[in-house]
């Protein structure tokens, strides 16, 4: 730890005092434009009872013994509980929100209309304060998916998603090659956010030795730390345990449901045999030992449990774990305190799961999306650019032509690493750090610092598209850009 430290009161306070009710003006304005109930244009929402029905309301999180978090959840959780869908069967959606504020509920990594994807810059439905709305939408791909809020937060850290707003959908395969004996999802979230001044904690995937000579004369501005994290919502040690038999095949669903950490997560004693990266099945199934997610990446693991103990599935980052980043996975008839052992220095390669030996073929157009920072400074807010330029909602969205296949070609000039996520699409990684591949299908890729990620997509779905980092701080202050595809 070094650097100034501040005191979370005083934090809070700083935050208030920077007024949370400004960040969610525009969304106001569309609410009352879309009225208090609304059904949507497109499909006719049929009569009765929805098929998914999702209630924003206040919820309380027992994250820790004596230690209950207020905050917005979905369905009276946080994470809410799990959606099962199937692919390609239409669903009535009703979304209620029994909050003050707008909200937008967005169905991350699904490939469906713009409408109700749900995000501001997209023109999506907002779901008015105490209103609900009805739609309908086709699930589509299968594979993890997950719902999150995608209301700016700016300086409100009670706002977006650093709240409990965070759902894991499974969208079921049409056929299902599932070869395994259980199924565990598990989504990783962090709780009681302050802000902070650089270098008062120490990032992963921050850089090295190369960040002194990129050093700008303007220090950083605030980062967001936090006081206690969790898995499923229980920091390690006070939820269920993941229980398992020796023998079985268990998969697992993981979601990086936090709103600013990238997370690296071991089984001691056990290795990770990935199957899908972003819910989508990847060409070579490779076995890890250490997982990384980015903001809002999921990962599917096979886990054979063939190493009877009680352990802990966690964050490497000790103090990370010790404050609740872990979940206790326990074989029958065994007992005795939690095992931790450190998992070796692992490094985590996208290409690796790629299809040896295929070449993506060349796009119609690449455009060229270089990453910046404009450092904040002290007690201020860093501003983040795409080509020079921060996000402005009065900007031309970027043209694209239906049926096109572009290539995103990514160039972080920044010392932070970024997860990118493009809605309404998935991307193939073409070029990851000057390697070539092609095969791994993804709606996020973490990129580190100072780093050059490419990535195809061919523009198949009409509408506005948002790109943007998926780190909340990082979209809030400038780090977005929409596509418009005709
Ligand atoms: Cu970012």
């Amino acid at each position: 730890m070094k650097g100034s430290y501040f005191s979370r009161r005083d934090l809070l306070r700083t935050a208030s005092a920077l007024g949370a009710g400004t960040v969610l003006s525009s969304c106001q304005k569309s609410s009352q434009r879309s009225g208090a109930s609304q059904e949507t244009a497109g499909s006719q929402p049929p009569s009765g009872p929805a098929d998914v029905t999702i209630h924003i309301n206040e919820v309380l999180v027992d994250v820790a013994k004596n230690h209950t978090i207020t905050t917005r959840g979905y369905n009276g959780s946080a994470p809410g509980p799990l959606i099962r869908l199937r692919e390609g069967v239409p669903v009535a959606v009703e979304l209620f929100n029994e909050t003050d504020t707008p909200e937008l509920v967005h169905w991350h990594g699904q490939i469906i209309p713009a409408d109700v994807d749900g995000a501001e810059e997209e023109k999506s439905i907002v779901v008015p304060a105490h209103g609900n709305v009805r739609y309908r939408l086709t699930p589509s791909p299968a594979g993890a998916r997950f719902v999150h809020t995608h209301v700016m937060s700016g300086p409100n850290l009670h706002q977006g998603t650093y709240t409990g707003q965070f759902m894991p959908v499974y969208i079921e395969p049409k056929s299902n090659p599932g070869n395994f004996d259980q199924e565990v999802f598990l989504s990783t979230h962090e709780w009681e956010p302050f802000f902070m001044a650089e270098g008062e904690e120490e990032e992963e995937g921050k850089a090295g030795e190369n960040e002194k000579e990129h050093k700008e004369e303007r220090p950083n501005g605030w980062e967001v730390g936090y006081q206690l994290f969790s898995i499923n919502g229980k920091a390690l040690g006070f939820g269920d345990p993941v229980r398992v038999r020796e023998g079985e095949r268990v998969l697992f669903h993981i979601l990086n449901a936090s709103a600013t950490e990238n997370i690296q997560l071991a089984l001691p004693g056990h290795h990770f045999q990935v199957i899908a990266l972003d819910g989508n099945a990847v060409p070579i199934r490779q076995t890890v030992d250490v997982l990384e997610l980015g903001t809002a990446e999921r990962v599917d693991a096979i886990v054979e449990m063939k190493n009877p103990g009680i352990w802990i599935l966690g964050t490497p980052k000790d103090d990370d774990r010790k404050n609740g980043m872990g979940i206790v996975v326990e074989y029958a008839n065994k007992n005795g305190p939690p095992r931790w052992i450190k998992p070796p220095k692992s490094s985590w390669d996208y290409t690796a799961f790629g299809a040896a030996g295929r070449v993506a073929p060349a796009p119609d157009e690449t455009i060229p999306m270089v990453f910046g920072k404009i450092n904040g400074g002290r007690e201020q807010f860093n501003h983040w650019t795409i080509n020079g330029k921060s996000f402005d909602p009065k900007d031309e969205p970027h043209a694209l032509r239906k049926g096109a296949r572009y290539r995103l070609s990514f160039d972080n000039q920044t010392d932070d690493a970024h997860p990118l996520h493009l809605h309404r699409n998935t991307f193939e990684l073409t070029k990851v750090y000057g390697k070539s591949t092609a095969g791994v299908l993804k709606d996020v890729v973490l990129i580190k610092p100072f780093s050059k990620i490419e990535v195809d997509f061919t523009a198949n779905n009409l509408g506005l598209t948002l790109f943007h980092c998926h780190q909340q701080l990082h979209m809030d202050y400038g780090f977005k850009k929409v596509f418009h595809v005709a």
